[in-house]
């Protein structure tokens, strides 16, 4: 057992009061400031999603003008992705666990990780600044050019989310080198690269994609903003700019930004299901440096967002090519997960049902992702429902269903209470049910040809059943949501008290109390696998 050398930013005690939360530096809590307010956005997106389907539930106006239609969709979808998944898996997780899994006592810059979470939140208002000049941005959460120029998207909102995005990038470039220099410079006595627990591994990668994509959508809001504001023409076809250069800078970051959404989530998969199926991870190295692949790989493929653009032959082959690429290092991902649940004895607890749920709606979503890339089958597909259902599979099926295996497995070492389980089990079935009245019609209405981001549609389409059906889905799952929070709220109030090691886990975490004190570990071990945790327990004869 080695005694770790502290950093001076550790204080002994807890700081107390409000005051202690505002000038925290210490990862956990800013940790849990990162995940209440992604959380909140949470709830704010969501309440956005259900006036979105109200509207849309019939044909014919029910609830809200065609103008505010358009700032529901485009702040729900950057809301849900600047405001809340981002946020929660990299911010929030990632700053509890990671430190927690290297075995080291805070994050390498402690007043720096303060520092993003603040410019986090200040993105946030700046992002719904709008609310109080007339309007909030209504050009999608693409913001594409010309309808977001001057000319098309006059209001003050527009402006306030390109600034607000240009601050929520500061603050994630921010964390990423953060977490980039605490993984390579501070991981305790013996704990190598290949002995890293995999959500440490895909924290990392997601810091290396951030570092790389960011400033380029950076770059992009400042020519756009110089546009509005200082007449210059840089996506302006008029002045000899062009708008398409737009689409290619975005989504240069967004094509990488969608796996920064999903590698988080796979980390947490892959931390569960070894607990909960009481086996080692099927192929450690394989899951590990197939993130750095879909890493890698994600960099090449942002152009089949623009197959109907009018790219050439040659460049259209190349992108569909290197887009289907990315499955084969998601499908080594997909497969070793499913060998390291085959002959276990599968726990069926929350966090597994959770992480179940996640492989099985984001192989849905991966493989409608790939007819995607079948240009053809794109130039039918491009700007319908289908892509809507596409990106929920992955997002929500994916990253959100990871997200919650997540909040069930580390909720214990986090607040040192636990979650009522009957109650979690409620909140993953109606979920899954309610995911799937949602998001699965919205296929066969793409196939009919509705297209995105419309506030009404003719009667005489079709369409009206399937969209009432789809509204009551979005409703089940607003109701899974409120049990999660009453869960919650609950235990934090009187929930059990947690143990250390409620799952018998296998990383460091487990290793300290629930929750864990200022200075993360009283003693560690020296590391000596990727489950230091149970050789522990093995060795002091405490074995499963
Ligand atoms: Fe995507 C659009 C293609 C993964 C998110 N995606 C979006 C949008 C979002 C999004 C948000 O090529 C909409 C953006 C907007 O607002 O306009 N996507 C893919 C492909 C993958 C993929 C090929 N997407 C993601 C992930 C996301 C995400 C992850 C977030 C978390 N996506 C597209 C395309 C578009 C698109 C087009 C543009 C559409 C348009 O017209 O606008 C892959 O990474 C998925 C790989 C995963 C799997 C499942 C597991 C793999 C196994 C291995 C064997 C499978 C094989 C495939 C070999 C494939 C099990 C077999 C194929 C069969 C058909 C059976
Ligand atoms: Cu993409």
């Amino acid at each position: 057992m080695a005694t770790v050398a502290l950093p001076r930013t550790v204080p002994a005690r807890y700081p107390t009061g409000i005051g202690g939360w505002i000038t925290t530096t210490d990862h956990k809590r800013i940790g849990i400031l990162y995940f209440t307010t992604a959380l909140l956005f949470f709830l704010v997106g969501g309440l956005e999603a259900l006036f979105i389907r109200l509207e849309l539930s019939q044909p014919g106006r029910q609830f809200v003008s065609p103008e505010v239609f358009n700032q529901l969709f485009s702040m729900h979808g950057t809301t849900m992705i600047f405001l809340f998944i981002i946020p929660i898996l990299v911010g929030g997780f990632g700053n509890y666990i990671v430190p927690l899994h290297i075995g080291a006592a805070d994050m390498a810059f402690p007043r720096l990780n303060a520092l993003s979470y603040w410019l986090f939140l200040a993105s946030g208002f700046l992002m719904y600044g709008g609310l109080l000049f007339g309007g909030l941005a209504a050009g999608g959460w693409t913001g594409y050019v010309p309808l977001t120029n001057s000319v098309f998207s006059p209001g003050r909102g527009m402006d306030f989310w390109v600034v607000g995005l240009l601050v929520t990038g500061t603050s994630s470039t921010l964390g990423a080198i953060n977490f980039l220099a605490t993984i390579l410079k501070l991981r305790g006595p013996g704990m190598t690269l290949h002995r890293m627990p995999l959500f440490v591994w895909t924290i990392m990668v997601t810091a290396t994609m951030i570092i790389l994509a960011t400033p380029v959508l950076a770059a992009a809001l400042t020519l756009l903003l110089f546009d509005r504001q200082l007449g210059t023409g840089f996506f302006n076809a008029a002045q000899k700019g062009n708008p398409v250069i737009w689409q290619h800078m975005f989504w240069f970051y967004s094509h990488p930004a969608v796996y920064i959404m999903i590698l988080p989530a796979m980390g947490i998969v892959s931390e569960v299901l070894p607990v909960f199926s009481r086996k080692p991870i099927f192929g450690y190295k394989a899951i590990a440096y197939s993130s750095a692949a879909i890493g890698f790989i994600g960099f090449l493929v942002w152009a089949h967002h623009m197959f109907t653009v009018g790219l050439s032959p040659l460049l259209l082959a190349f992108f569909a090519l290197v887009t289907m690429a990315v499955a084969v290092p998601t499908g080594v991902k997909m497969f070793s997960w499913i060998a390291t649940l085959w002959g276990g004895s599968l726990d069926f607890k929350s966090p597994l049902l959770f992480a179940l749920g996640f492989m099985s709606m984001f192989l849905m979503g991966g493989i409608s992702g790939v007819f995607q890339a079948v240009i053809p089958v794109d130039w039918q597909l491009h700007d319908t429902y289908w892509v809507v259902a596409h990106l929920h599979y992955v997002l929500f099926g994916g990253s959100v269903l990871g997200l919650f295996a997540g909040i069930y497995y580390w909720w214990p070492k986090m607040t040192g209470r636990m979650l009522d389980e009957r109650l979690g089990q409620i909140h993953f079935w109606l979920t899954f049910i309610g995911f799937n009245l949602t998001f699965f019609p919205m296929h066969i209405l793409g196939l009919l040809g509705m297209p995105r981001r419309i506030a009404d549609y003719r009667p005489d389409l079709g369409w009206a059943d399937l969209n009432l059906l789809i509204t009551v889905g979005a409703f089940i799952i607003a109701l899974a949501t409120l049990i999660f929070l009453y869960n919650a709220a609950t235990s934090l109030r009187r929930g059990t008290r947690a143990p250390d090691d409620p799952w018998e886990g296998n990383t460091l975490e487990w290793m300290t109390s629930s929750p864990p004190p200022p200075h993360n570990f009283d003693h560690l071990p020296t590391v000596e696998s990727a489950r230091p945790a149970r050789d522990w327990r093995l060795r002091n004869s405490h074995p499963r």
